[in-house]
């Protein structure tokens, strides 16, 4: 078999069968119809141009108004939100393509300028984080700007977040999502809940290893009863370092993730993705415990390239690779993978924000020179 047949097999995964295995891992990229975090037909030409990837994961969908914490980031509890997704599903539909939306609460890593008024940021437990996100100064210009202190959440807070995650995956199946993916990684509230370095609450949600992973499994359990679970995927990221969105995932990483693996397993869900810090460090111990304790199918993400990809396939650690920045900059990155052709870099400038420059301008590979997706 050589390099890219193994990255071309189709896979089973869920409710779904993918073409390849080549995914296109979740991005922030924060272009959306103001006021209102509306998606657009830009964001809809910016999917549909990548629909050769296995599956498409959207940028992370604030499920809620509390569960905003950036500037300009799409939305999925507005019936605008819900229209402008379904012009996206649609597109990406029409190319051939299959697509999850990831579902995201931000908990303590927000701001009050992007919160409704006079909201705080929602947290386990009353710590504030060391780091920025990307929302408007006090001149209402948008910046990077430092975290607010969040509040505790108490158990109604716990309840209607469940609720929310719950609406939110009806409405992205409504918006013609063929999958939804429970954002529970990179230090957002999910996370923030299984970390004892940000869950520090002495109720049953926190202590107990048990205790920290109980909200992630009520989420999912919610969006089970909503959706289904082979249309369940979760993304998780043990080990995720300060550097990201000051969580500190070190304590209990690998039981409480083997332990949330068994449970999903049991629930059946469609798969686990792991976003993975630092990149590729992973132990092989861990990667076959996961393997053991996990029925679905595990994709991995995080500093891979075409030959780590193919490496990880092969041993069997992984069933499908997700590639963020390659993708940002090479729309046919599948069909480049599969005709050895070169990869285009990213300009990390546009990255987040603006219009079509970075976002939809990529090429498609051409030997006789660049074309148009
Ligand atoms: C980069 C910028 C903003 C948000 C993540 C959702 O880290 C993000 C994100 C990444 O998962």
């Amino acid at each position: 078999m050589t390099t890219s047949d193994l990255l071309h097999h189709p896979l089973k995964v869920g409710a779904l069968t993918l073409a390849n295995r080549v995914i296109m891992a979740p991005m922030t990229r924060a272009r959306s119809e103001q006021p209102g975090d509306v998606p657009t037909t830009l964001n809809a030409e910016y999917y549909g141009q990548r629909a050769g990837a296995g599956l498409i994961i959207s940028e992370g969908m604030p499920i809620s108004p509390s569960g905003k914490g950036y500037a300009f980031t799409p939305g999925i509890y507005t019936d605008a939100q819900q229209a402008g997704w379904k012009r996206v599903t649609d597109r990406v539909h029409a190319k051939g393509g299959l697509m999850a939306a990831q579902l995201w609460h931000v908990g303590r890593i927000s701001h009050h300028s992007v919160l409704a008024p006079n909201a705080a940021p929602l947290a386990p437990s009353a710590i504030r984080a060391r780091s920025k996100t990307f929302a408007f100064d006090d001149n209402g210009l948008p910046g990077m700007v430092d975290c607010d202190m969040p509040v505790a959440m108490d158990k109604d807070d716990i309840a209607r977040v469940v609720e929310e995650f719950a609406e939110a995956a009806r409405r992205a199946m409504a918006a013609g999502f063929d999958m939804v993916e429970l954002h529970a990684a990179n230090g957002y509230l999910l996370e923030q809940f299984l970390s004892v370095s940000t869950n520090q609450r002495t109720d049953n949600y926190g202590g107990s290893l048990i205790n920290r992973a109980r909200f992630v499994l009520e989420v999912v359990d919610a969006v089970i009863e909503a959706v289904g679970p082979e249309r369940v995927g979760i993304r998780l990221s043990p080990w995720c370092p300060p550097a990201v969105n000051d969580m500190d995932f070190q304590v209990q990483a690998r039981e409480i993730v083997l332990y949330l693996a068994t449970g999903l397993s049991a629930r059946n869900i469609a798969y686990i993705h792991l976003a993975e810090w630092p990149s590729g460090a992973y132990s092989t111990e861990f990667r076959s415990a996961l393997r053991t304790a996990f029925e679905g199918a595990i994709l991995v993400c995080g500093g891979y390239d075409q030959e780590k990809a193919t490496t990880v396939l092969e041993q069997g650690f992984a069933d499908a690779v997700a590639f963020g920045t390659a993708f940002i900059a090479n729309p046919d990155l599948p069909e480049r993978f599969a005709r050895g052709a070169p990869l285009a870099q990213a300009d990390t400038n546009t990255f987040y924000g603006g219009g079509a420059r970075g976002y939809t301008d990529y090429p498609y590979y051409s030997p006789i020179g660049a074309s148009t997706p």
